[in-house]
């Protein structure tokens, strides 16, 4: 299965994608948690991206881009993959497509986690108390909803204009979500 996770921040996406992927074995590729890693070896574009995370903006795609191919060029997204957190506008969307296409290995479905805002805010509330992610505080997750508003929402137009679009409610708990997107991929009920 080659899916892309799309929503706004703190939607759910990463968590659905650990569930995903431990339920249908596939490759996940967070650019997220690429970036964290990044920064943390202290690489010097990972301290260049955290700059703009920090405050909540996206990384340039020519650095996006770079970082995704080098990912994908492992070698282990034969078997499927889950995209979580890429493409986050529309030129990062058509740079995928080529970047897939050399692979062989397109887009099949793209799930779209909607949730409102004021439920994300306290979401990432929480998660910030416990993880403490420099690009969790109030001020930088309106920013990250105005950026997602701007530049990412047109993404699920994108795919919806090739019929590969499906919407799902992230409202609920956890694996109230996961069995949601389990029966857009026709896949029943598992547990999480
Ligand atoms: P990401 O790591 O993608 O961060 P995110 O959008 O917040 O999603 P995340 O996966 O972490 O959170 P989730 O919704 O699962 O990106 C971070 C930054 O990197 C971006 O702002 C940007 O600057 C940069 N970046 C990344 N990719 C880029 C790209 N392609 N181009 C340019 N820049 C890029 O979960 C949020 C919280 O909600 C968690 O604490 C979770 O436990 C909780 N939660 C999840 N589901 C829940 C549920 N059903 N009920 C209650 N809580 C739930």
């Amino acid at each position: 299965m080659r899916i892309v996770l799309l929503g706004p921040p703190g939607s759910g996406k990463g968590t659905q994608a650990a569930l995903l992927v431990e339920q249908l074995g596939v490759t996940h590729i967070s650019t997220g948690a690429l970036l964290r890693d990044a920064a943390k070896r202290g690489t010097e574009l990972g301290l260049r991206a955290k700059a703009l995370t920090d405050k909540g903006e996206l990384v340039p795609d020519s650095v996006m881009s770079g970082m995704l191919e080098e990912r994908l060029n492992r070698g282990d997204v034969a078997d499927g993959y889950i995209l979580d957190g890429y493409p986050r506008n529309l030129a990062q969307a058509r740079s995928l497509d080529v970047m897939l296409e050399r692979l062989d290995q397109p887009v099949e479905e793209a799930i779209l986690i909607e949730l409102d805002p004021e439920r994300i805010i306290k979401r990432i509330a929480k998660r910030a108390q416990k993880e403490g992610r420099a690009d969790d505080t109030e001020e930088t997750v309106r920013n990250r909803l105005r950026v997602y508003t701007e530049q990412t929402a047109p993404v699920a137009e994108y795919y919806a204009e090739r019929g590969l679009l499906t919407r799902v409610l992230g409202e609920g708990g956890v694996d109230e979500v996961f069995q949601r997107i389990l029966s857009i991929l026709n896949l029943g009920t598992m547990s999480s």
